[in-house]
């Protein structure tokens, strides 16, 4: 097995990929900013280096101060986490040039997923379902792109080829203001990813966003292990995840379960991976794939069982998968909560001091958080501070643990969106299940 690795990033992930290295024997490097001295993580790893200032563009996103910290501690792999460099093909490929293994894809299937219509067109040859769309880029032809659009029917979508997760698209309602909209989306792609290719889809009014997990090893194996419903969102910010997702059979969930799993085999995929669908009137349709470690890992985890980072881990060293299909089997039901350093109600930001700080605890709960008493938030990152995460038999179990622990959860010094989260777990539509992308946005009146 590997003897070190660096973990490439900060916060609960970088403290989750060190308890996954503690149990397999592997020794840390916690890297970090001046600002992130204090991290738990830091203080528990058997090594730090410190790479830059606060800004994550001279820090956790300076690739050549990443990989000389891997040098000059004789670190073998690099686990980028989610986030930052998690997911730059370039940062990848120059990571195993200079003789270290990037604990994720290799850097040509996440270029291929990087650009949204060869990752299209490449589940489409595998057989997994896409959006009716274009098939490929749009070009400049105003007369081809009116049939396009005539024939998908409107509304449709027009999206940029090096967005994703909510950047660089525009919805079209009728023919009047296709080609404004594919110009426009066009500019902004090009000033926003250096790209300016552009496709179209069909515009689904009031989907689900329903993603299925993957793991495969360098062997050929692929498997798949549930779908989480990630529908909980506010400005392209996942607010809560839930696993399994109401209301999705067991027959659904192999057939599209085996579909990825197939694909992955396909197109030699290895690692931990995440095909993102949207879910309407009962069918899936697939929109992008994340070839890293998500946020929202820990509810496939509490359902399967399955330790995702230590798999990672494993396949990157060459290991077989530790679980076969039918190992799989989905036990009751998880729901996280992100927990954020943010007002409540208008979303701003909230960095400072932490207080007091009392976790919740109890039979399934679980929190997934790097905060202690006298933690200062930096200013410089993202504000989700922990996830908490429950598991019960049924939902509403789980439900109902969520609700005790959230009301155990004690987090002074900083406003969190804890507030937030209690109102969302005795909300009728969310406790009946199935609620839509736009549900949570419309609630909170945006
Ligand atoms: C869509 C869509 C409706 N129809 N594509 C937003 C993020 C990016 N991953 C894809 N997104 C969407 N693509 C078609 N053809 C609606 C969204 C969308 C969305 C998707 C998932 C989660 C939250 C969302 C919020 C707004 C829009």
């Amino acid at each position: 097995m590997f003897e070190k690795i660096v973990i490439a990033n900060r916060g609960e992930i970088a403290l989750r990929i060190l308890r996954a290295c503690r149990e397999l024997g592997i020794r840390t490097v916690a890297i970090h900013s001046t600002a992130d001295r204090d991290l738990k993580h830091v203080r528990l790893a058997d090594e730090s280096v410190c790479i830059g200032p606060a800004p994550s563009i001279e820090s956790y996103l300076n690739v050549p101060a990443v990989i000389s910290a891997a040098e000059v501690t004789d670190a073998q792999a690099i686990h980028p986490g989610y986030g930052f460099l998690s997911e730059n093909a370039d940062f990848a490929e120059r990571v195993e040039q200079s003789g270290f293994t990037f604990i994720g894809p290799r850097p040509e299937t996440i270029r291929l997923m990087g650009d949204k219509v060869s990752a299209i067109e490449a589940m489409k040859k595998a057989g997994v379902p896409c959006v009716p769309g274009s098939g490929g880029p749009l070009g400049d032809d105003a007369d081809t792109n009116l049939a396009t659009a005539q024939k998908i029917g409107y509304p449709v979508i027009i999206k940029a080829a090096g967005g994703g997760g909510g950047r660089g698209m525009r919805v079209v309602h009728s023919e009047a203001t296709l080609l404004n909209a594919i110009s426009l989306t066009r500019g902004e792609a090009g000033a926003a990813f250096g790209n300016d290719m552009v496709y179209m889809e069909k515009y689904l009014e009031n989907p689900r966003h329903i993603e299925i997990q993957v793991l495969a090893d360098q062997h050929g194996n692929a498997i798949h292990l549930g779908e989480r419903d990630c529908s909980m969102q506010r400005r392209h910010q996942k607010v809560v995840e839930e696993s399994p997702a109401p209301g999705i059979t067991e027959e659904m969930r192999s057939k599209i379960g085996e579909r990825c799993a197939a694909a992955c085999r396909e197109f030699g995929y290895r690692g931990a991976g995440t095909f993102e669908f949207l879910y309407e009137n009962g069918e899936f349709y697939f929109i992008e794939m994340n070839t890293r470690i998500q946020v929202e890992h820990p509810v496939t985890e509490m359902v399967t069982g399955v330790d995702l980072v230590k798999e990672q881990i494993l396949v990157a060293y060459g290991e077989t998968l530790s679980y076969k299909q039918k190992d799989i089997k989905l036990r009751g039901h998880a729901i996280e909560c992100r927990i954020n350093a943010e007002d409540p109600r208008n979303f701003m930001p909230s960095p400072g001091t932490i207080t007091q700080y009392h976790p919740p605890g109890g039979p399934g709960v679980r929190v997934d958080s790097h905060i202690y008493n006298g933690y200062r938030v930096p200013p410089h990152y993202d504000s989700m501070i922990g996830k908490l995460i429950v598991h019960g038999r049924t939902r509403d179990i789980a439900l109902a643990r969520m609700r005790t622990a959230l009301s155990e959860f004690v987090i002074e010094g900083i406003k969190t969106n804890i507030p937030l989260q209690q109102d969302i777990m005795r909300d009728c539509a969310f406790m009946a299940g199935g609620t839509n992308i736009h549900y949570l946005e419309k609630k909170l009146g945006l």
